[in-house]
């Protein structure tokens, strides 16, 4: 006779689940106690639940299937739902399960009580509570299929005395549906769509991840159309390696050439993205957007014909209808504009490279010019890295770097907070990606703020053997809030990181732990990190002065960081 908590774990096993992430305790003992038994399935003890709510995004992102997080009564679920949060925002499907207090105390506001059904009703697709062992094996169906078809979070909560109650004999595990038809666009939209385009002058693609996926159908657009192709930064995985029409990114990670082909285009077409800096996108254009979800038509930008549907069902469609342009002009100015800065850029790769001051007047308390570019250390792990490695980015400073210096060539993947825009992500991101293959090298971002918020989960890197590679920025600093306060003229407040030497706690915990003070040692640092076997920590000291210039600064912008400077060179204590 299978108690609830064996007709859980076996169902997950038997539809693939391979670990479950979390902390242990009270009204979930029965369920560790059926993983501890199920040979399929690994436990993994996190030392903070966000930590695991993060693995299960990571692992759902990667492999479009099913990953599970777990947290006890009251805060033990409740630590969850930042990382629940980011599974949401991010289409991931996970299943969380969380802890009760026993049925006879629900609803008196006992210990540790809270209400689970509530506190995730914004997070979740579905979201119960089992009070009675009739509603099985219907609620773990329900639970894995909604998380599953609508791509987002279920939580599943089983009060104290729930888990171990037996089922009727021969209760069979339950079978999710795993099927994802695609969605097959209208032909008379795309006709619409196809005459616009024709119509239209120069052509300007931007792509997002919903394009990922037809990847030989978006570069075939692009060359019939001679259009730049602008790439979402989560559209970098798959499409920016080998693609001699993207042109980077845009919004505050972006360059001019992404600024010129928006502006000097007559048509911009949207594939699969709902990129939501608004003020990065050009007005006065004929818009086309390409996408799955009609909900996001129209919402960043208006729209003059919309195709609803999968983005390759979509384009194989369109491209037939599109005249090919033999006037290339758009395109090359824009790549021509594109390579000029990307060699630009090359110079701060150089350790030799001469800093210049940031701003007139630099503030003198805290030396900058004795720290590392951190477009070096991105530089040199993109040249390092493995070209199958993932990468996790933290919100912030990091994911700028990344974005322009990393290549997402290979078979490489990338995953960070890019929706929800969550710190801390980087590391337990990584760790649930090292989750699902051990032999595969993952490559966290860190920024010095986004680790230590998490910290305590380095621990998990080693108690669980996952060779995560963790490259921190240490610029002492809550680097992009000290940037967003400069940019409107505010001194630096509140921003500084008094922070330990992070290889010698890496080290304390039983990580591998480098420390990179000089810009000669990044190099062979970054190298000896991703060769090292197991969990690594490289704590590089970077500028905290370092800014990145958005494609095109205003003039605001720089007034502001201008009095922003000058007020903090007054107020300064020297
Ligand atoms: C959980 C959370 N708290 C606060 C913020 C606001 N925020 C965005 S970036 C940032 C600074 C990040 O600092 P750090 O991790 O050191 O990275 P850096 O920008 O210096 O590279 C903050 C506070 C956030 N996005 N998430």
């Amino acid at each position: 006779m299978p108690t609830v908590a064996e007709l859980l774990i076996e169902s997950l096993a038997e539809h693939g689940v391979r670990q479950v992430w979390g902390v242990v305790g009270d009204a979930l003992n029965p369920v560790t106690d059926a993983i501890r038994r199920e040979e399929r399935v690994e436990w993994i003890g996190v030392r903070h639940e966000e930590a695991a709510a993060f693995a299960a995004s990571a692992q759902a992102q990667l492999t479009d299937g099913l990953a599970v997080c777990m947290g006890t009564v009251g805060p033990g679920a409740i630590h969850l739902l930042n990382g629940l949060y980011d599974a949401k925002k991010s289409h991931a499907p996970v299943l969380a399960i969380c802890g009760q207090v026993p049925r006879e105390d629900m609803g008196s506001d006992f210990f540790q009580e809270v209400d689970n059904d509530v506190l995730f009703a914004d997070v979740a697709v579905f979201c119960q509570t089992v009070t009675d062992v009739e509603q099985l094996p219907g609620l773990i169906e329900e639970a894995g299929n909604a998380a599953l078809r609508e791509r987002g979070v279920a939580v599943l909560t089983l009060p104290g005395d729930v888990g171990g109650l037996d089922l009727p004999k021969k209760t069979a595990p339950v079978r999710f549906v795993t099927q994802q038809p695609a969605l097959v666009p209208d032909p008379d939209a795309v006709r619409a769509a196809a005459e616009a385009i024709n119509e239209g002058g120069s052509v300007t693609l931007l792509v997002g991840m919903g394009a990922r996926h037809a990847r030989t159908e978006v570069l075939d657009l692009a060359d019939k159309l001679a259009a730049p192709m602008v790439l979402s930064l989560k559209a970098k995985e798959g499409l920016e390696h080998e693609n001699p029409f993207e042109v980077g990114q845009s919004g505050l990670i972006g360059n001019p050439a992404t600024a010129l082909a928006f502006e000097s285009c007559d048509v911009l077409v949207l594939v699969g993205t709902d990129f939501p800096y608004t003020g990065f996108l050009p007005t006065g254009k004929t818009v086309v957007q390409l996408d799955l979800r009609g909900a996001h038509v129209g919402r960043r930008t208006p729209v003059d014909h919309a195709v609803v549907g999968d983005a390759r069902l979509a384009l194989e469609a369109l491209l037939p209808l599109l005249d090919a342009r033999s006037e290339r002009g758009h395109l090359e100015h824009a790549r021509e504009v594109y390579e000029v800065w990307q060699r630009g850029q090359q110079h701060f790769t150089d350790p030799d490279y001469e800093r210049k001051p940031v701003g007139f007047l630099r503030r003198k308390v805290d030396n900058p010019d004795e720290r590392i570019r951190p477009e070096l250390v991105a530089a040199a792990v993109d040249r390092h890295a493995a070209d199958d490695a993932i990468f996790t980015t933290d919100t912030g400073m990091s994911t700028v770097w990344l974005s322009r210096f990393v290549r997402m060539r290979g078979s490489r993947r990338l995953i960070g907070s890019f929706n929800l825009g969550s710190m801390a992500n980087a590391m337990p991101q990584a760790l649930g990606a090292c989750g699902l293959d051990r032999t595969r090298q993952v490559v966290a971002f860190c920024g010095d703020g986004g680790l230590s918020m998490l910290m305590g989960d380095l621990i998990t890197a080693v108690t669980h053997e996952l060779p995560v590679k963790l490259v921190v920025f240490d610029n002492g600093r809550l680097g992009m809030v000290k940037l967003e306060m400069e940019q409107v003229g505010l001194p630096e407040f509140g921003t500084v990181l008094h922070n330990p030497d992070f290889a010698r706690v890496a080290e304390a915990i039983g990580l591998r732990g480098i420390r990179v003070e000089d810009p000669h040692d990044v190099d062979a640092a970054i190298a000896e990190a991703m060769a090292h076997p197991g969990p690594v920590l490289v704590d590089v000291l970077t500028n905290p002065d370092e800014i990145a210039l958005p494609p095109k600064p205003t003039l605001e912008q720089g007034w502001g960081f201008a009095i922003a400077k000058m007020r903090e060179f007054v107020d300064s204590p020297e």
